[in-house]
């Protein structure tokens, strides 16, 4: 193992603001509000305040899906949130999610508006609501509530652990890249393992537990994640390999992966999302663009 330079913690841990990785300008120890900003809210029942990371696609994705089954209750204004710029901790923001984080949704379909953050929240919210991707039957719900929330417990080992020490430290710390790694890829094993004997994560059907689960490790097995194909050997994981393929067969998984996207291809990117049309929008300028 290489050398890391020793370090003691000190009696009472102290915020150092220059730590050199990645994202410090956002972290911080303290949640709450930082500036007075009101967001904004659309024509539709549904108002979505996200970006396309992997937590962000899930929530778009879903929408999505639910729309392609002509639930027009569906129909969301997509707001884009930069969290790169500190967007998060916008006043208005914090009321919707006191976390900071995206995604956080609110449903102004009712007489009151409701609340919801947390992605894993918001799928079921979404689910219940317009009784799709989430079973009724006890088996079969159980199965999915279960993967539903490995998945929420599991990505921040993959993300917070992994992601982190590999691709954003100041410093290649092979220890903690070692131990995340281990987990990581043990995460891709339970997978794999699972897909090997069923067609989707939950059973035969297609669940909210796909949708979660997808943006993350579909990800990651097609190499989107971290630049980390190579080193974590994604290819190995046949059966994860099958249904991330399967998943991306699927018409509304490519549009949600667009909503809010600020990265990548141009021609990926539908930065917020206020109308079904938009997407053929951008289709029409991609063609344009002769893309
Ligand atoms: N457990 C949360 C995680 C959400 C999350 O970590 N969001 C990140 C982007 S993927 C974020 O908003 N980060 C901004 C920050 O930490 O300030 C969920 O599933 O919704």
């Amino acid at each position: 193992m290489t050398d890391t330079p020793d370090y003691t913690p000190p009696k009472v841990w102290v915020w150092n603001k220059e730590n050199g990785g990645r994202f410090a300008n956002i972290n911080r120890p303290i949640a709450g509000p930082l500036q007075d900003k009101e967001l904004p809210v659309g024509k539709h029942p549904l108002q979505l305040y996200s970006l396309a990371t992997p937590n962000g696609q899930k929530v778009t994705i879903l929408l999505e899906e639910l729309l392609a089954l002509g639930h027009a209750g569906a129909e969301y204004d997509a707001w884009l949130i930069k969290i790169g710029e500190g967007e998060q901790f916008g006043s208005g923001f914090v009321g919707v999610n006191p976390n900071s984080k995206i995604p956080a949704l609110m449903d102004r379909s009712g007489p009151q508006p409701i609340r919801v953050f947390e992605s894993g929240a918001i799928l079921m919210h979404l689910a219940e609501k317009f009784g799709e991707f989430l079973p009724t039957e006890p088996a079969a719900r159980a199965e999915c509530l279960s993967w539903l929330f490995w998945q929420m417990g599991s990505a921040p080992y993959l993300g917070g652990g992994f992601g982190h020490f590999y691709a954003y430290a100041p410093v290649k710390i092979e220890y903690a890249i070692n131990r995340f790694a281990m987990e990581t890829k043990r995460q891709l094993d339970v997978l794999d393992r699972r897909l090997s004997e069923s067609e989707y994560i939950a059973g035969a059907s297609y669940t909210i537990a796909d949708i979660a689960i997808f943006p993350w490790y579909g990800g990651l097995a097609k190499g989107w994640i971290y630049g980390a194909g190579e080193f974590l050997a994604v290819q190995d994981y046949k059966h994860l390999q099958r249904w991330a393929d399967a998943l991306l067969e699927r018409p509304a998984v490519t549009r949600g992966r667009m909503v809010n996207r600020m990265s990548g291809d141009p021609a990926g990117q539908l930065r917020e999302r206020h109308d079904a049309q938009d997407f053929d929008t951008k289709t029409q300028d991609k063609l344009a663009a002769g893309s």
